[in-house]
């Protein structure tokens, strides 16, 4: 039996996904550069505009994988995601959602919701990114668009990492504007245990898991090429 007849152990699955983490975002410089305090406010404020795309994408995204998944069990916990982002009004319960709370960054570092909306400020590479991974997760089965979100097995380390840099380095930003990462840290694990344990059911052949790697592969590299396209238009300062 070849190394390739048999399917790796979950754990052994798992840690494969987790090495993948060499490759997040938080090491990219234009991510180093925000996160110990050498941007300066333009390219904080551009860093806010584009990601803004990126966060207004997320619940579209979402709402293609509900669309193309035929469990109500998945989609009754795939929901939380577009709520999350959307936010909603139930029987009495608000919650403006992450993307008003990404709007109140925005206003924290100086924009106006006018030109957040507008996304005057988003560049080529970032619309191009983001809307790969959006048309993946239309035209790809549900499973597959479950594993690319797998990159927020990582997020949690990001989103922490802003809390306790920005504050001391960008004492300007109302704190109030981090809001958005303080909920993401807990959102981020929800969504990562769900995404994991239905990932790891689904990929159970050598050639699945494979493609598996693949596929966390691709959505890094929408996150990379995010910086990579944000650093060719601000700069990064080392
Ligand atoms: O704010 C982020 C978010 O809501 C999501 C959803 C998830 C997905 O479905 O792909 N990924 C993701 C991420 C968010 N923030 C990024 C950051 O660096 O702030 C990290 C990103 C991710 O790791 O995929």
């Amino acid at each position: 039996m070849s190394e390739h007849d048999t399917p790796w152990t979950r754990d052994v699955f798992e840690a494969r996904l987790r090495e993948q983490g060499q490759a997040y975002h938080i090491h990219h410089p234009f991510n180093v550069m925000l996160n110990t305090g050498k941007a300066n406010r333009e390219q904080i404020q551009g860093w806010v505009a584009n990601r803004f795309y990126y966060q207004v994408c997320i619940p579209i995204k979402d709402a293609a994988v509900m669309a193309n998944c035929d469990d109500r069990e998945i989609r009754r916990e795939w929901i939380k995601r577009i709520l999350d982002h959307d936010g909603y009004e139930l029987d009495g319960q608000r919650d403006e959602g992450g993307i008003e709370a990404w709007i109140r960054l925005g206003l924290a570092v100086g924009l106006t919701r006018e030109e957040l909306m507008d996304m005057r400020h988003v560049v080529p590479g970032v619309r191009f990114a983001c809307d790969a991974y959006v048309n993946f997760a239309r035209q790809r089965p549900w499973q597959e668009a479950v594993c690319a979100s797998l990159t927020e097995l990582f997020a949690p380390a990001i989103h922490k990492q802003r809390l306790a840099t920005w504050p001391e380095h960008y004492p300007w930003i109302e704190s109030d504007g981090l809001q958005y990462f303080r909920n993401r840290v807990s959102q981020a694990r929800r969504d990562v245990e769900h995404g994991l344990s239905i990932t790891l059911n689904h990929f159970d052949t050598p050639a699945l898991q494979r493609r598996a790697l693949e596929i966390l592969k691709f959505k890094l590299d929408v996150l990379w090429e995010m910086n990579d396209a944000m650093g060719r238009r601000y700069g990064i300062t080392a």
